[in-house]
């Protein structure tokens, strides 16, 4: 939306231009789908009057605003057409990527872009994918870590694995399957954490580096400009999320001494937020449970079983429900396809997995697929925290913190 303001304390979200110009000013603003979360705000104005009075978006997120003004000093300006007239002008103005594109987003581990989450291991002995009754896909070799997301935005998940050892990604693209990416980035001793933290519906190549907390990002939109971000450090769990449900992943941390969620809110970075929820020994299994298009905060506790979540929709209240034991691995996905993840675990020494289907009032699926043996990974979308458990240097997959 755009329009005008008298006010110097306009709230903004990654503005182009912070402050007033000297009241009144046009605004161009934009709220998430929920309505509870400005995505972009920012003036423009110079120090005369400047009012916007249309606005247009185009499909790359750019912002065309039409307004007036009386303003000699108008902020940018690249190529204009006119310098101020006098009196009152006209102004056409481009705000580039300020506005974020509604794009299909696929859901995690939806292999077929049909809306479900499909059952799904990587073998690492011979290096394959299998999709239960679906395909089979040889990839990687042992000692590297699958990493499917959607990377080339047609809404499924593309087969992919990182190479500690060479930091090189390969990625087999679902749009064209026989021209296989490769790309190096990062190296020993990182940790994959592909999200799209662009918000442009696409898995961005990432790494987060444990001895100096760096995230090193790639963004699908630009990948030539990657950036590097401090979040964390050596003992943390990277968690990218998007909390805020603003579309973007955010930077994201669990510290297990003390239980710890750092969060830096990609819609309002300034200020991050803090929380504890969990303790040391459990495993971060952050998802949107609630189907609220917010990622949230939980904990599965490999003794007991037990999921500890706090519902972004209701943040005073937890929930709490056992699945699971000693031995197996959370595997959260939406399965049944109702927008709302699926508690579920993956049991190495069986190849069951199951599933609480959330659309039947966490109603096990029966009978329960089954799928892989011991020494297999379920990739469906696996919890960071289990890939930085089998990345260590006593490299142990399986969940039961044992050699
Ligand atoms: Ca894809
Ligand atoms: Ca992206
Ligand atoms: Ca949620
Ligand atoms: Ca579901």
């Amino acid at each position: 939306m755009a329009g005008y303001t008298f006010s110097r304390d306009f709230p903004t979200a990654n503005p182009v231009q912070p402050a007033s110009g000297g009241p009144p000013d046009a605004f161009v603003s934009e709220l998430a789908a929920t309505g509870s979360v400005l995505v972009y705000s920012t003036y423009f104005g110079g120090s005369d009057d400047d009012r916007a009075n249309g606005i247009a978006v185009d499909q790359a997120g750019n912002a065309y605003v039409v307004g007036t003004t009386y303003s000699p000093d108008l902020p940018g300006p690249v190529k204009p057409f006119q310098s101020i007239g006098g009196g009152s002008d006209a102004f056409v103005a481009k705000l580039g990527n300020v506005v974020t594109p509604q794009t299909p987003r696929a859901v995690p581990g939806d292999f077929t872009g049909n809306g479900h989450a499909n059952y799904a291991i990587w073998r690492p002995s011979i290096g394959q994918f299998t999709v239960l009754g679906l395909t089979q896909q040889s990839l990687g070799a042992s000692g590297d870590v699958p990493v499917p997301r959607d990377y080339d935005r047609d809404g499924k998940a593309d087969f992919a694995t990182w190479r500690p050892s060479t930091g090189i990604w390969s990625i087999i693209p679902t749009t064209n399957p026989s021209s296989p990416r490769r790309v190096p980035f990062g190296g020993p001793g990182d940790i994959p954490v592909p999200a799209d933290y662009d918000g442009d519906g696409q898995a961005d190549i990432a790494v987060w580096r444990p001895s100096t907390g760096q995230w090193f990002i790639m963004p699908s939109g630009s990948p030539g400009t990657s950036t590097q971000t401090f979040w964390g450090g050596a003992g943390d769990i990277p968690v990218p999320g998007d909390y805020d449900g603003d579309g973007h992943a955010d930077l994201a941390v669990w510290r297990p001494s003390s239980g710890t969620w750092f969060i830096i809110p990609s819609s309002n970075p300034s200020i991050f937020t803090a929380r504890q929820w969990g303790s040391p020994s459990d495993i971060p299994v952050p998802a949107d449970y609630d189907g609220d298009g917010k990622t949230d905060l939980a904990v599965w506790r490999p003794s007991t079983g037990q999921w500890f979540i706090i519902p972004s929709s209701r943040p005073g209240t937890f929930i709490t429900v056992q699945l699971g034991a000693l031995g197996d691995i959370p595997i959260p996905a939406d399965y049944d396809g109702d927008g709302k993840t699926d508690l579920a675990v993956w049991t190495p020494a069986t190849g069951r997995f199951t599933i609480l289907q959330s659309s039947k009032n966490n109603t096990p699926l029966q009978p329960a697929p089954v799928l892989g043996v011991l020494g297999d990974l379920p990739v469906t979308q696996l919890p960071t925290a289990i890939l930085v458990r089998g990345l260590q240097p006593s490299g142990n997959f399986d969940g039961d913190r044992k050699e």
